[in-house]
């Protein structure tokens, strides 16, 4: 199967992309073919420094790397994703964009920067899927919209120039892990709210211990998974489960006569052993930028091969070559 995902380079990954994406990823990219990209250019869409984009960029491929994942490459440099957008771009109402969820959420966060490339938006993302004619993406809930938005413009191209593009799927997984918020459960947890409230991957271990210890719990001092009344116990033995791989029901009978205080030092514990292997390999990347950089590169030769043949096929059917 042919698999297409894409993060921005804004702001660092915590528990819950990991959980919530990474991981899929690392299990797709065994059997499948993955093009796996960093969307440099749909992080431009809202105020960035553009002083610190590039080592954004650098940091989150080495990131992926660390974590196992290097079928990568960095979107600006496969010019095809802008070509193509472009040439989709003239198929696409107006109106629908000004209707997407994204584009008035983000309108109403950053009045003072509602620009042609935000409304635009889910245009560039379409390109980077049709693009590698990619038949399943997997990406959170949050972006179903833009992935149905990429099947009607896909169905709509094919009617009017033929048969061209394939039309992706959005690939939810069965057992991905919803984290929330460590200091409200019913938010999922972001990398723009608190900090307490959120584990990055690159914390220091006693901030790992602090935040774990000072996550939000009921009174009723039971360790027991119920989504609905005890939603922050709940998160914390999702927590446990998907770092541990150990099913929840299991974690229970071991933790059933444990205060809430001993199941949190095991759970701070066992994150600060598992991000320690993370956090090491990161390092090593990091100071290797030439590995990366190769890494990107081939990635990026890749991803082209793969692009220009699409490019062709879709100038051709539009009359441009
Ligand atoms: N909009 C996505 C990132 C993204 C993407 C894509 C995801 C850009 N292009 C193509 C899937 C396919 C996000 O914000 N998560």
């Amino acid at each position: 199967m042919r698999i297409f995902s894409a993060i921005r380079p804004t702001g660092e990954i915590h528990i819950g992309n990991y959980l919530g994406s990474i991981k899929e990823w690392l299990f797709l990219q065994d059997k499948n073919e993955c093009y796996f990209c960093i969307a440099d250019l749909h992080a431009i869409t809202t105020p960035y420094n553009p002083k610190t984009l590039r080592k954004n960029i650098l940091s989150l491929a080495s990131t992926y790397l660390a974590l196992g994942i290097d079928s990568l490459f960095i979107q600006s440099e496969v010019k095809e994703h802008t070509e193509l957008a472009w040439l989709i771009n003239t198929i696409v109402p107006v109106s629908l964009l000004q209707r997407m969820t994204q584009f008035k959420d983000k309108s109403k966060e950053h009045k003072e920067y509602i620009n042609a490339g935000l409304l635009n938006y889910p245009v560039l993302m379409a390109a980077d899927i049709l693009l590698y004619k990619s038949e399943k993406v997997p990406v959170g809930q949050d972006q179903k919209q833009h992935i149905e938005f990429t099947r009607d413009i896909a169905l709509k191209f094919n009617k009017q120039f033929g048969e061209t593009f394939v039309l992706p799927e959005i690939l939810v997984s069965k057992n991905q892990a919803k984290i929330m918020s460590l200091k409200d459960p019913t938010k999922k947890m972001s990398k723009t709210g608190d900090p307490k409230a959120c584990i990055f991957l690159k914390d220091k271990e006693e901030e790992i211990i602090k935040k774990i210890m000072g996550a939000k719990t009921d009174t009723e001092k039971i360790i027991k998974f119920d989504a609905e009344h005890k939603k922050g116990i709940s998160n914390l033995l999702s927590i446990y489960s998907a770092f541990s791989d150990k099913a929840i029901a299991l974690i229970e009978k071991e933790y059933k006569d444990k205060s809430y205080a001993e199941f949190k030092k095991d759970l701070g514990e066992l994150l600060v052993l598992k991000l320690r292997d993370f956090k090491k390999k990161y390092n090593e990347y990091l100071n290797h930028p030439d590995y990366v950089l190769d890494v990107l590169d081939k990635g990026k030769k890749r991803a082209q091969e793969k692009a220009s043949l699409t490019i062709k096929e879709v100038r051709k059917k539009m009359g441009l070559d």
